[in-house]
């Protein structure tokens, strides 16, 4: 049988073997989260970036561009994170670059997949949907913290894991534990996720309606996948 698995951070990747699977990256808050909204709102294509840098360049040459650092955004850029700002009319048949702490970082980690897909709760039915019918082995990398491992991003790993599990075996017992805690707070997100390190910092900068948005499950169909350098939507 297909097998799901569970890469509780990037820091831990090493462990996988990634040719011939499909990863998808998840950072719910807030990276996967804006592509899924940017794309589902008209954003014509993403690019991420892992540096400042060559974020830098691709503004320099017509893109807008997107930078998050520890949760702001960077100078000089013209959007930072938030998926709000991926809704925007400015932003609609656009190409965006963009860089982010983890999540940018999470992609580029996985490019020897074969498929990299983008998930977020927003897309979680589509995604779902979509994954059930794929021969290949799934890997979810969740993009964590500075290397550390998060709360929101296991817990995505956890309900796409509950979802798939008629289809696809749990391959250790990292799905096990996602899925033990996405049934423990699939009912109250929020309150699970409120004492969560990522959300305090959120909080802090007070963007909390963020937070309420990016947890919000299935409200879009869009499913971004990585062609070439650019994250598309297969819908
Ligand atoms: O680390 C990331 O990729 C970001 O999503 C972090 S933040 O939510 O913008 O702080």
């Amino acid at each position: 049988m297909k097998k799901i698995d569970v890469c509780l951070t990037p820091e831990l990747l090493h462990q996988y073997d990634l040719e011939h699977k499909i990863v998808v990256v998840v950072d719910i808050l807030r990276a996967t989260s804006c592509m899924v909204s940017g794309l589902a709102n008209g954003v014509k294509e993403i690019v991420p970036v892992s540096t400042l840098e060559d974020c830098k360049a691709l503004q320099d040459s017509g893109y807008l561009a997107a930078a998050e650092r520890n949760g702001s955004k960077a100078d000089g850029f013209d959007m930072g994170n938030s998926p709000f700002e991926y809704m925007d009319e400015k932003v609609k048949g656009k190409k965006v670059a963009v860089t982010t702490t983890n999540g940018t970082l999470a992609i580029h980690k996985s490019l020897s997949a074969k498929e990299i897909l983008i998930g977020a709760f927003l897309n979680l039915k589509a995604l779902t949907d979509y994954l059930k019918n794929k021969e290949e082995d799934i890997i979810v990398l969740c993009a964590g913290w500075k290397g550390k491992f998060n709360l929101e991003d296991t817990l995505f790993a956890g309900a796409l894991c509950h979802h798939l599990k008629n289809d696809f075996e749990f391959a250790c017992d990292a799905p096990l534990a996602a899925e033990a805690m996405y049934l423990t707070a699939k009912n109250d997100i929020m309150k699970y996720m409120k004492d969560s390190s990522h959300a305090k910092r959120l909080a802090k900068l007070d963007v909390v309606k963020d937070i309420e948005f990016c947890i919000q499950e299935s409200i879009y169909d869009v499913i971004p996948y990585l062609s070439g350098k650019s994250l598309l939507s297969k819908k």
